[in-house]
């Protein structure tokens, strides 16, 4: 351990001159090792036990200077797996005037989708459900919750909000909400989405790998069939490092 840590933070680093608080001092050491590729994007950084033991520091002032790269969104804290290297992203473009599902956005640009699921059951239906869907309090909702992750990199979360009568089993979604509703011919082919901005608080951010208080974009969408009947009701909550949603605008005729 002090073999591999001793190539990611040369103690003479640590060491050096200048007055300045130590743990400034390893916040440095660290951000260097992130800069010059010592500590990869994605990698774990080591425990700060042994960070302060290899250090011959207080583990108070290690937890200081990680606390500093966290709040600077440099590193990110997973809950129960340690702290990670934030990965920079490349920033998806989504078209609005296209009513595409997640999945098929994320195949078009060569990346592979997963989910972890966060809810997916028959409930009764909430009070903004049953607005939004046209539902009464005995009626039946399917509910699913995920974390969208696309190549490793979780993107948004989403809760969406289908009655029951359009998907009696929620478990039948195992990877496309899209094509299970498909299945049962009831895609949807219009929707109405509203998005606004939103600092991501946690519990979101540590799941979308992100500083709390980072930038995102909450965007509702309500969508219909042919018949004008309401199918999806969906709440996201987009990571707005990754994403810009681009909307083609046209001189109107008349
Ligand atoms: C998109 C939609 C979401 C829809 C989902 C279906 C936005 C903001 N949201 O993520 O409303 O439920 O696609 O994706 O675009 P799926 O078929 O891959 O489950």
């Amino acid at each position: 351990m002090t073999h591999q840590l001793a190539s990611i933070l040369p103690l003479e680093g640590l060491q050096s001159g200048g007055s300045g608080p130590l743990y400034l001092k390893l916040r440095q050491s660290l951000e260097d090792a992130i800069q010059s590729g010592k500590l990869n994007h994605g990698d774990a950084l080591p425990p700060e036990r042994d960070l302060a033991d290899y250090a011959n520091i207080s583990r108070v002032t290690v937890r200081k200077a990680v606390d500093d790269l966290v709040r600077d969104g440099l590193l990110v804290r997973r809950h129960g797996s340690g702290t990670f290297v934030v990965k920079p992203v490349s920033k998806v473009q989504q078209s609005l005037s296209r009513l595409t599902s997640f999945t098929e956005d994320m195949a078009r640009r060569g990346l592979n989708t997963h989910a972890r699921w966060l809810e997916r059951g028959l409930f009764h239906p909430s009070p903004d459900e049953m607005m939004a869907l046209g539902l009464p309090a005995d009626a039946l909702v399917a509910r699913l919750g995920r974390l969208r992750i696309a190549d490793d990199m979780p993107l948004a979360i989403e809760r969406a909000s289908i009655s029951a009568e359009f998907l009696p089993d929620p478990q039948a979604v195992t990877s496309s909400l899209y094509t299970a509703l498909d299945k049962t011919r009831s895609r949807p082919v219009r929707a109405v989405q509203r998005i606004s901005a939103c600092n991501i608080k946690d519990p979101d951010a540590s799941m979308l790998g992100v500083a709390v208080g980072s930038a995102g974009l909450s965007i509702e969408r309500v969508s219909y069939l042919a018949s004008g009947r309401v199918v999806e009701f969906t709440r996201s909550l987009y990571r707005g490092d990754a994403y810009d949603f681009v909307a083609e605008l046209t001189l109107s005729e008349s």
